[in-house]
């Protein structure tokens, strides 16, 4: 379609060609994974031209950009991702039919790249495809990590990590460019020299180790505007010092530490999610990604503008968590040792120039790195921090004199620790939540000190997800009917679902909607079998919670639940029921105890309830192995009921709440996150809320009075759950296996909180939510009515909107039109 490009016959032509030059096969003789590569090469070959194109615009046109620092970028898979945004997908998939191909199995071969762990790196991919189709100029900036997060295996019932080497087979859409290579340094000491022409002092690091930062450019896709960015991720590789020749064999040591210092730092991505581990190696992957993407950044500046103070004007370094927050000093090292700038013009441009995105409360997350560890690796940027909070201090104590209170909660160095959150705050113009009740929450209890101090800072920006993938790709049975009923505006403008609503009361669009459903449960249905070798009835509800495992996110709650429900109908067989399968996937950060002990426990629910005959299918128990976007697009698609049960306050946004309310899944839910305004765009009866408030968490959290044991004791069916936990119900007889789950809800035999994420006290309230849904689902206009005002309402999450506040409130982007 695009450029005649995609003409059926010349692709044709161009994938035999590749097969050819790649394999030197015929296409008959190709494997599925030759013919994979062979069509991505003809598919980056359109691509590239675009990518000049666009290339081209920007050095006309000299427009803003933002550089989204991240150190996840959770992309999923690229090719079938590609051409839906180069709106070739039908004509290449008409084209490899008539080759012999199909191009679902050669979009599987692709591996995932999974450059993130969940949340934050799946949004700054869709940040990425937002920003593209909208067209503004922006680079994602990371790592090129070697492993991704790990592969899941199940094997009796745990979780297996298996590492995901996804380089294996070389990946088509990366581009290697050397010539952009920067040197980042570490360790050594600082040398302080007095320079009498200038009045001076200049600041050189000696004695260091260095690495080479070499960028590897992905190309991001616009749709159907024939923009196409750069996710820009740097792979590290020794410097081959021919200076070391030099001198004495006393430097073949550090030569080979220089070595192995490239070696490890670009090796693998930490596996947590919301957790900070304090580990040395992260730190140097954070200054390595920051300090070559800044350098970079700055030279690229330099290129066509003379004066560094007009940075701002058309640079911004939006951070994503305090993990970039590197950037503060990084760059203020490079205005002021290298481009000689005064310490004040420097920290003006600086603040102008980055912006802070926080990401959760959760206080196991935020970043204190020990001074120890900092000054050791980062000398000079270790000083230049020190400086910043002796000036931030001085400001602090001007406003609020003689307060040590103040000081104490706000320094960005206290405790022997640098606090990254503290130095993001200050050393931007922007702070920003992710969720409405997220923001507030910031600003009244997290952040209550900052925001006092600095109000205008704080801003919110509600997530949202890409529609492209998530509905266009992921469910293309329910995107054609949607473009058939209100025309395809709504692919680069999701408010248009809106119009969906005529239809909520619709017999045949209700038929028409739910029959959708179906077909995508029969797929889901389809691929548990083949990946499970469970069955399951597509005519059961499909109840899924797919999401990191984390305790606050409570998966365990939604366990013990089909528990209670399982001994319901074994009490009382007689009692209606209506068939539910209950879908779980979740990874475990590698070394979080109490998260795989619930995978654990769901896997062994599963293997009790799955073959118990008695119960005749009613409740089958599914856990997906190997969470990921690529299955995730299908489960969403597929789901019937959408878990989004966090405990109130913990859940900064969460966004797939919002991929499975589009794609027709009410949300069973607390009023957390993001969750608050999807009920708000849906209406409270298009949903299923439960549970404690978030000022009722808070409330307990700060004044005590939570007894769970209170639940244990007056409650015989959470009694009875919880004793099954401890009599080897789910556990063949081992009294033990789950014993460190109950004790974590109850604490029978030690000092620590019970019950920290409030299980018992909102369980009630969760199974009368269940009630509901059930009694919902059983009345299928009702149900059929709801699904689908949940896609028509849906439109305020489509991350265009939230990257066009982005741009409207913090970025300030210029717009560009290719060919203009
Ligand atoms: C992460 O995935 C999220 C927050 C974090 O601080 C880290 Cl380290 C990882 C998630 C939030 O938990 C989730 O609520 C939010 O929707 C997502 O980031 C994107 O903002």
């Amino acid at each position: 379609m695009l450029d005649n490009h995609f003409k059926k016959e010349e692709f044709k032509k161009s994938v035999k060609e590749n097969v050819k030059m790649l394999y030197r096969k015929t296409i008959e003789e190709a494997t599925q994974e030759q013919v994979f590569q062979a069509v991505s090469l003809a598919v980056k070959d359109v691509i590239i031209d675009n990518w000049l194109l666009t290339q081209k615009q920007y050095e006309k046109d000299d427009p803003k950009i933002v550089y989204y620092l991240s150190m996840e970028f959770l992309m999923g898979r690229a090719l079938g991702n590609n051409l839906i945004n180069l709106c070739a997908y039908d004509e290449v998939k008409e084209a490899l039919d008539e080759l012999g191909f199909d191009l679902n199995v050669i979009e599987d071969q692709e591996p995932d790249p999974a450059l993130g762990n969940g949340g934050l790196g799946r949004l700054a991919a869709c940040f990425l495809d937002s920003l593209t189709t909208l067209g503004y100029c922006a680079y994602g900036c990371g790592i090129r990590y070697h492993y991704g997060l790990f592969k899941q295996k199940i094997e009796d019932g745990y979780q297996v990590e298996v590492p995901d080497n996804w380089l294996k087979n070389g990946y088509p859409f990366e581009l290697r460019r050397p010539e952009y290579a920067k040197e980042v340094k570490f360790g050594g000491y600082v040398k302080v020299e007095y320079d009498p022409a200038t009045g001076r002092n200049h600041f050189i690091q000696e004695g260091y180790q260095s690495v080479l930062a070499v960028p590897y450019d992905m190309p991001i896709v616009g749709y159907n505007n024939n923009v196409v960015n750069t996710l820009r991720i740097w792979d590290a590789e020794a410097i081959n010092d021919f200076r070391l020749d030099l001198f004495d064999k006393g430097e073949y040591h550090k030569a080979v530490e220089q070595e192995n210092l490239a070696k490890n730092i670009v090796e693998v991505l930490y596996p947590n999610d919301n957790h900070y581990a304090g580990k040395e190696l992260r730190l140097k992957q954070q200054y390595f990604f920051i300090s070559a993407s800044i350098q970079e950044a700055i030279e690229k500046f330099k290129k066509t503008h003379s004066d560094l103070h007009d940075l701002p004007k058309k640079v911004a370094f939006q951070l994503n968590d305090t993990h970039p927050t590197m950037t503060v000093a990084e760059l203020m090292r490079i205005l002021v040792d290298e481009e000689n700038l005064e310490w004040e013009d420097a920290w003006n441009i600086t603040t102008q120039t980055c912006a802070y995105t926080n990401h959760t409360i959760m206080s196991e997350a935020l970043e204190k790195w020990p001074i120890e560890l900092f000054s050791r690796l980062l000398p000079r940027i270790y000083q230049i921090i020190e400086e910043i909070n002796r000036r931030f201090l001085l400001e602090i104590q001007q406003k609020y004199p003689g307060n040590q209170e103040k000081i104490r909660k706000m320094a960005i160095i206290y405790d022997g620790q640098v606090k990254m959150a503290h130095l993001a705050i200050a050393g931007g113009h922007s702070v920003n939540g992710v969720a409405r009740l997220h923001t507030e929450i910031l600003k009244k209890q997290e952040l209550k000190d900052f925001y006092e101090m600095y109000p205008d800072k704080f801003n919110n920006k509600t997530n949202g997800i890409t529609q492209r993938r998530f509905l266009l790709h992921g469910n293309p049975l329910l995107a054609s009917w949607v473009t058939e009923h209100i025309g395809a505006g709504w692919i680069t403008d999701l408010s248009q679902l809106s119009k969906l609503k005529v239809y909520a009361d619709d017999k045949k669009a209700q038929q028409e909607f739910m029959n959708i459903k179906y077909q995508n449960k029969v797929r889901l249905a389809k691929y548990i079998l083949e990946h499970n070798g469970i069955e399951v009835n597509p005519n059961s509800i499909f109840d899924v919670q797919v999401k990191r495992l984390h305790e606050y996110k409570r998966q365990l709650m939604n366990i013990l639940h089909v528990m209670y429900l399982y001994n319901k109908i074994k009490e009382h067989p007689e009692m209606p029921f209506y068939p539910r399968t209950f879908i779980f996937g979740a990874k475990a950060a590698a070394g979080y105890r109490r998260a795989k002990q619930t995978i654990k426990l769901i896997n062994a629910v599963a293997d009790v309830i799955n073959n118990d005959k008695s119960i005749n299918g009613k409740i089958k128990v599914v856990f997906i192995e190997n969470y990921r976007v690529s299955n995730a697009e299908m489960i969403f698609a597929a789901a019937d009921v959408s878990e989004q049960i966090s405990t109130a306050s913990k859940e900064a946004s969460g966004t797939g709440n919002m991929k499975f309310m589009l794609n027709g899944a009410p949300t069973i839910g607390t009023m957390d996150g993001a969750n608050v305004e999807i009920v708000e765009e849906v209406g409270a009866e298009n949903a299923f809320i439960f549970g404690l408030s978030s000022d009722e968490v808070i409330n307990y959290e700060n004044n005590g009075g939570y007894d769970p044991m209170q639940y244990f004791n007056n409650d015989p069916d959470i009694r009875n759950v919880l004793m099954q936990l401890i009599n080897g119900t789910y556990s063949n007889g081992d009294f033990n296996m789950f014993r460190e789950i109950y004790d974590s809800l109850l604490n029978t035999n030690s000092s620590d909180k019970a019950d920290t994420y409030f299980i018992l006290a909102d369980f009630k309230s969760y199974a009368a939510a269940q009630e509901k849904v059930e009694e919902a689902y059983r009345d299928e206009e009702r149900w059929a009515k709801m699904a689908l005002l949940n896609t028509a309402c849906a439109g305020k999450f489509t991350s265009d909107r939230t990257i066009q506040q982005y741009v409207d409130e913090i970025w300030h982007l210029d717009k560009v039109v290719i060919g203009k």
